[in-house]
């Protein structure tokens, strides 16, 4: 079965998943793009040979696309993705499934109401090799008991104007958030934050320490506007020994007495296998029905909606927030676990 695709969003990610649906993958069928941006949409989709659109509804709404991406500005991913719900399309959603837990909760229900799994996340981190390797190693007893776990997430200059610090927790954090509970297989139950002043004057560093429901603590420093260049690290650490990711390298030059490795620009290059492994395991998921055993769902969403919401007040009211999660639903534990 050829699984045939829509997207919403012509931006940044937008490109890159119909780059990878219309090119890299066997089984998927780029059938429509849409975007607020007429120009752009058509632009985007001239590119591999599918229709442009600007309505998100009528791409929701037509019988010959069998699953959507969505793409678009993070306050309208929970509700496109309720509409696709109510017409019963498969949908793997960018992150954040919302800024909002409530919405996500919304989310929830829909999808449990309707009794059958149809929302992916797109937490490609799950797929990267690094983060695969730190959880098998912990998984497989390599480190003992897991008792702390780093991470930084640095971007060279925040995306756009009007970002806020707030912003680095609800829209950037949120890969750390759902990437260490998937790591450790752990939840949260208190969140700090500080947020560090810069003297030019742009969005400062976010540092925030977590305490999960095992006793253990992960440390997330989230830099949007670290200047040289786009930079993921992390640390395991257990009781007998520790794992730390590694960036994938493809040379390194050597002179002048100096020894030089490069940074990219932004999160795509590092990610780009993930991202092909995250949507190849969609397009076999809305083939066989069978959610991806390392797939992020609506509730992983919701647990990233509601840490970062806890990160945000602790951040506004400088003090420790204790995170407030609803049991997980039996429906989720089901297919996830
Ligand atoms: C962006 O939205 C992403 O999803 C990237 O993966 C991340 O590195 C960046 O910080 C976010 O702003």
């Amino acid at each position: 079965m050829v699984v045939r695709i829509g997207i919403i969003g012509a931006g940044v990610m937008g490109a890159d998943h119909a780059k990878i649906f219309a090119e890299d993958l066997a089984g998927a069928e780029l059938r429509q793009i849409v975007d607020a941006d007429p120009a752009r949409a058509r632009a985007l989709a001239g590119r591999f040979g599918a229709e442009a659109g600007t309505d998100p509804g009528a791409l929701i709404a037509r019988p010959d696309i069998d699953a959507v991406l969505i793409a678009s500005p993070d306050f309208t991913h929970a509700p496109l993705t309720l509409a696709c719900l109510k017409a019963g399309k498969a949908v793997l959603c960018e992150k954040p499934l919302s800024p909002l837990s409530v919405e996500c909760l919304q989310v929830m229900e829909a999808e449990i109401a309707g009794g059958v799994q149809r929302v992916q996340l797109g937490f490609m981190r799950r797929f990267d090799q690094s983060y695969q390797e730190m959880r098998a190693a912990l998984c497989d007893g390599l480190i003992g008991r897991a008792v702390m776990m780093h991470n930084f997430h640095r971007n060279v200059e925040n995306p756009a104007a009007g970002f806020t610090a707030d912003m680095a927790i609800t829209n950037s954090a949120p890969h750390e958030f759902d990437v260490a509970r998937f790591v450790l297989g752990a939840d949260y139950v208190a969140v700090t934050a500080f947020s560090p002043h810069l003297a030019s004057g742009k969005v400062g560093p976010v540092v925030m320490v977590l305490e999960t429901d095992q006793g253990q603590v992960v440390t997330i420093e989230v830099n949007n506007n670290a200047a040289y260049g786009y930079d993921v690290r992390g640390e395991l650490v257990g009781e007998t020994g520790a794992v730390s990711l590694s960036a994938p390298l493809h040379s390194r030059i050597d002179r002048g007495l100096q020894q030089v490795t490069t940074y990219a620009a932004d999160w795509r290059p590092r990610f780009a296998e993930a991202y092909r492994r995250q949507n190849r395991a969609f397009i076999d998921f809305v083939r066989s029905g069978v959610f991806p055993a390392d797939g992020a769902s609506a509730w992983d969403g919701y647990a990233a909606s509601v840490i970062a919401e806890a990160g945000v007040r602790a951040l506004k009211e400088g003090r420790r927030v204790v995170v407030d999660m609803i049991a997980q639903p039996e429906f989720y534990r089901k297919r996830t676990d």
